[in-house]
């Protein structure tokens, strides 16, 4: 049923992480809709986290790409879609013929639905005959991918998340869980209240909020996890604490494994000592994994984005094999996907190195299945361009044209100044979004409005398998078109069949008969296997419920899921067993040096998404973190000369950027924390992907994004600044800006170099205010360097300005609150120059819960004055972390603070 128990909700799924939260939105008719949880989802059952919350406040129709549009001389220019797509088609045509089918490539995204995906693949790899379509998800999930395959002989997520709440033992390795994947965290949390004695492990650099919450945090150093759970593996053979029979029986390659463990690792203290853990905490780890049977290891980017990612995956599985811990109820290894549908992009074989429907390309078998199943002219019989040497390619002229669906490399890619330069060359350049203005775009000769979520309709597959469907609330916008539709007019204007889908219904048929297709065990066997849904009819498709794979018809009309992978213990290789996989230890890439002493981490905030695109519309989402900032440790920031609150200007090999300088984000010495959301289109020079080096792990292809060496200096400026707008501005003019979207009003944040002699005037020009009868109020104290201003309109507050040479300008919470005021009061007007309310309290200060927009102020004030003492005392008084939870690690935080420095007080 799509239809909830209020008629007019339709039952989606959330449009952001690989949870795969089930939600519920009533369109409210003016193009926007309620959001909710849907409580029959069993990923979440009803619960959202503040973005998925916000994704009502991102459908607004502003910034939008509505038409299709061609570059000319003279910038873009609106054509019709014939237009467009001819000419793509005609390009692609002359590309192919001159310099073969190599010459073209695709770019896609884990954020594209499983149909679009479908089409992308079939197009690409039996159309065009080239596998040179490579997706963002070889920047997210490549190495876990490829670690799965070692060990598994196919890609398998082998458990499930009711596991997590039926595990003893959770250990998260390089995830920060509790923002990026809230609401899995939060299922964690609840187990852990029911269940005390279950614990909570987490190994990453940071101390970061998701360590709040555990029962032990291990910080280790940045790259060296395949020390540490080769360590954990000699250590359990060691003691033994292995299950034999299961290793006799079920796998192969235990020696070899040991071995190669053995080499450097046999000795908990040296390994302590690399990985930089106190040696007695290490050991606790140890005994505590050897004693626990159901144990998981659930793990995201810490492990995947690195040099030795694929290793690191195999060194954990290692683990778990050697103990048997899989295939059992609250055990196993675990990818935590990021996108929504990272998993629908492997099913269909997204990856340039992959063929369709868990199939390989390589093997002359599995490309004979997909080939007559497709009915295929050609079939791409290698491995094509993975992400970065893909760019590379369009750099140095061998790939001349580019297709970008759904994905912002100029932002997201590592050493992306390349990435813009290879776009900058590059003959044809096409890019299909939803937003008119992306960095990519910036690039892109022609531009394809594709529908967004709400308006599109389609499946997606969560990180357990669970196949969901996405469906559309809201009409088309524009001319925007589904991007399997794009896909399918192009590709039957290159002439080929096997295009001609009426609807995503069509094509998920399809898919779904593949993945069946010849899929015995006499025949060529897949675990991958959705062929009991091939036989859905539109309605039956329309209503599908969240189902995980595979999933089969049994004779009798039932469908048949597993909802655990490797209950038999047969796995799928060749003699059905798993296999230890050899992994040698390695540092990451790049070393610091004297010119590039630091270690530079980079990652997401609790209520941003990648590259703000979408959650930059939402002013809920945009008071937690407000500017991207560069995270220190106190003392590594006074030997480098930078001060908390001010600006730094980071560089590595590749690239710059500025940042402000942040302490307390629970980072080490020796290395430094940057956000990834910021880009162009949000700040004048806040792309970390410029800095990040271009290197990758040798067999998944997947960047080094958290090691890269770089360097930090003071970022010089001569005044500091912020503006609060309805409007938008062009700040060209200034050394250093970053803006947010609040609600009713634009937030910069700004910092000159030039000297102002006029403050008035300069002001007067940089918002735009030329009437010289305008209601501007000012102050200025010359002496000090300081200068307020605010512009009224009607009695509203239109917009104001504050600058300083000191970091000394008060909190933007009140004024931002007075922009949703149609009338200023008195007592507000008296205010506005101090930039404070008169009346005690008004000051929220910056906002904690974003749920139910409550600031650190009025936390602490009700900590004080209240005596609340834990997390649920301040919730029950003030709401906050009520609802998602995402905050509740901060809260905790403030708390400990806040009492200490009451008491304090009080001495
Ligand atoms: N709020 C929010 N949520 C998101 C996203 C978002 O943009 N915003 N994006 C989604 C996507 S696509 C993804 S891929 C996921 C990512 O989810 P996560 O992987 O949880 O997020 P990251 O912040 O990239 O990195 C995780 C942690 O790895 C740690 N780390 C760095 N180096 C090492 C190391 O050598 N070893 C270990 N053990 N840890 C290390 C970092 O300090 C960081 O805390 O989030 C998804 N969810
Ligand atoms: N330094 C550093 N860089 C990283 C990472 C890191 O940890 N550190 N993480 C990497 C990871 S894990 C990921 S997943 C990537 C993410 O990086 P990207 O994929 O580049 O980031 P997004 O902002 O999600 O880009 C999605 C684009 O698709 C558009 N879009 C949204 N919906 C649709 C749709 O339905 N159709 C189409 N055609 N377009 C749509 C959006 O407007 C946006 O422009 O970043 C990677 N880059
Ligand atoms: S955890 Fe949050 S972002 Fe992820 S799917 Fe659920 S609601 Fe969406
Ligand atoms: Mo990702």
């Amino acid at each position: 049923m799509n239809l909830s128990s209020d008629h007019l909700a339709i039952r989606t799924t959330c449009a952001y992480c690989g949870v795969g939260c089930g939600v519920q939105a009533t369109p409210k008719g003016d193009g926007t809709a309620t959001i909710s949880g849907d409580t029959l989802h069993p990923a979440n059952r009803g619960r959202l986290c503040v973005k998925g919350s916000a994704l009502g406040e991102t459908l607004g129709l502003e910034g939008r790409l509505l038409y299709p549009q061609v570059r000319g001389e003279d910038g873009l220019r609106r054509v019709s879609w014939d237009a467009a797509l001819d000419q793509v088609a005609g390009q692609w045509r002359s590309i192919i013929a001159e310099h073969g089918p190599q010459a073209v490539a695709l770019y896609v995204s884990g954020q594209l639905l499983t149909e679009d995906y479908y089409v992308a693949n079939k197009l690409m790899k039996g159309y065009v005959g080239s596998a040179n379509i490579d997706t963002n998800s070889r920047l997210c999930m490549s190495s876990a991918v490829a670690g799965y395959k070692r060990a598994f002989g196919e890609d398998l997520v082998p458990l499930c998340y009711d596991d997590l709440e039926l595990a003893d033992l959770v250990v998260l390795v390089g995830s920060n869980t509790a923002w990026c994947h809230p609401i899995l965290f939060q299922r964690i949390l609840r187990a852990k209240e029911q269940r005390p004695e279950m614990k909570l492990v987490v190994i990453d650099p940071r101390r970061t909020a998701t360590c709040e919450l555990a029962d032990l945090h291990l910080p280790v150093k940045a790259g060296t996890d395949v020390w540490l759970f080769n360590g954990l593996l000699s250590y359990l053979a060691r003691i033994g604490a292995m299950d034999p029979a299961f290793v006799e029986q079920h796998t192969n390659g235990l020696t070899a494994a040991l071995e190669t463990a053995n080499i450097d690792c046999a000795d908990p203290a040296a390994v302590a000592r690399i990985c930089r853990i106190d040696p007695a905490l290490l050991l606790e780890f140890y005994e505590l994994y050897a004693a626990t049977a159901k144990t998981i290891t659930a793990y995201s980017m810490g492990v995947n984005q690195s040099s030795a990612g694929t290793d690191k995956v195999n060194a954990i599985i290692n683990c778990h094999l050697i103990g048997g811990r899989i295939g059992q109820p609250g055990m196993g290894p675990f990818s935590i996907t990021g996108q929504p549908n990272a998993m629908g992009g492997r099913e269909v074989g997204g990856l340039a190195n992959m063929l369709a429907a868990h199939m390989d390309l390589e093997n002359p078998e599995h490309r004979d299945v997909v080939q007559t199943f497709w009915d295929a002219p050609v079939m791409a019989d290698s491995g094509g361009l993975k992400a970065v040497d893909l760019f590379k390619a369009i750099e140095e002229g061998s790939i001349k044209a580019v297709w970008v669906i759904g994905t912002n490399p100029v932002v997201s890619m590592p050493d992306a100044d390349q990435v813009r330069r290879a776009l900058s060359r590059c003959e044809l350049v096409v890019a299909s979004d939803i937003m008119q203005h992306t960095d990519t775009n910036e690039y892109a000769d022609v531009l394809l409005p594709a529908l967004g979520w709400g308006e599109k309709d389609g499946t997606v597959t969560n990180s357990e398998r669970r196949i969901s469907r996405q469906r559309a609330f809201l009409p088309a916008p524009g001319e925007a078109l589904a991007d399997w539709k794009i896909l399918s007019l192009f590709a039957q204007r290159m002439g080929y069949s096997g295009f001609d889908f009426r609807s995503a219904h069509g094509v998920f048929a399809e898919h779904a008969r593949l993945s069946g297709f010849r899929n015995t065990a006499a025949d060529v066997p897949r675990m991958f296997d959705i062929s009991g849904l091939a036989g859905l009819n539109a309605r039956e498709y329309d209503d599908m419920e969240p189902t995980q794979w595979p999933v089969r018809r049994l004779a009798s009309g039932q469908l048949e899921v597993e909802e655990r992978l490797f209950a038999d213990r047969q796995f799928a290789t060749a003699d059905g067993k798993a296999r230890f996989v050899p992994t040698a230890t390695r540092a990451p890439v790049n070393a610091v040096s004297e010119d590039f002493p630091l270690v530079l981490n980079t990652g997401r905030v609790r209520d941003q998404w990648h590259t703000m695109t979408r959650t930059g519309k939402a002013p809920t989402l945009a008071d937690h973190t407000a500017e991207s900032f560069v995270d220190i440790h106190p003392q590594d920031a006074l030997l480098h000369g930078v001060r908390e609150g001010e600006l730094a200007r980071i560089s590595s090999e590749w690239g710059a950027m500025v940042a402000r300088v942040q302490h307390g984000g629970g980072i080490p010495r020796g290395s430094v924390f940057i956000p990834i959301h910021w880009n162009n289109q949000t700040a004048s020079d806040a792309r970390v992907g410029a800095l990040v080096n271009p290197e990758v792990d040798p067999v998944s292809g997947e960047p080094e994004f958290k090691h890269t060496p770089v360097r930090i200096e003071q970022f010089r400026v001569n005044w500091h600044g912020f503006i609060l707008s309805r409007s938008s501005k062009a700040l060209d003019s200034v050394a250093h800006w970053t803006r947010i979207q609040g609600r009713s009003f634009n937030r910069y944040e700004l910092a000159g170099r030039n000297v102002i002699k006029d403050y008035s005037g300069w002001a007067r020009t940089l918002l735009g205010v030329h009437d010289a009868d305008a209601d501007w109020l000012e102050y200025e104290d010359r002496t000090a360097g300081v200068y307020r201003a605010v512009h009224i309109v009607d009695d509203r507050i239109e917009q104001c300005i504050f600058l300083s040479p000191r970091q000394d300008m008060p909190s933007r919470a009140w004024l931002a609150s007075l922009f949703c005021k149609d009338v200023l009061s008195e007592i507000d007007r008296v205010g506005l120059l101090v930039g404070m309310p008169v009346e005690k309290g008004a000051d929220a200060g910056p906002t904690v819960c974003s749920c139910f927009g409550v600031g650190r102020n009025t936390i602490c004030q009700s900590i004080v004055e209240k005596d609340l003492k834990t997390v649920q005392e301040v919730t029950a008084c003030l709401k906050a972390g009520g609802n998602c939870g995402s905050c509740v690690p901060e809260i905790k935080k403030i708390l400990v603070q806040t009492r200490v420095e009451a008491a304090e007080e009080k001495l």
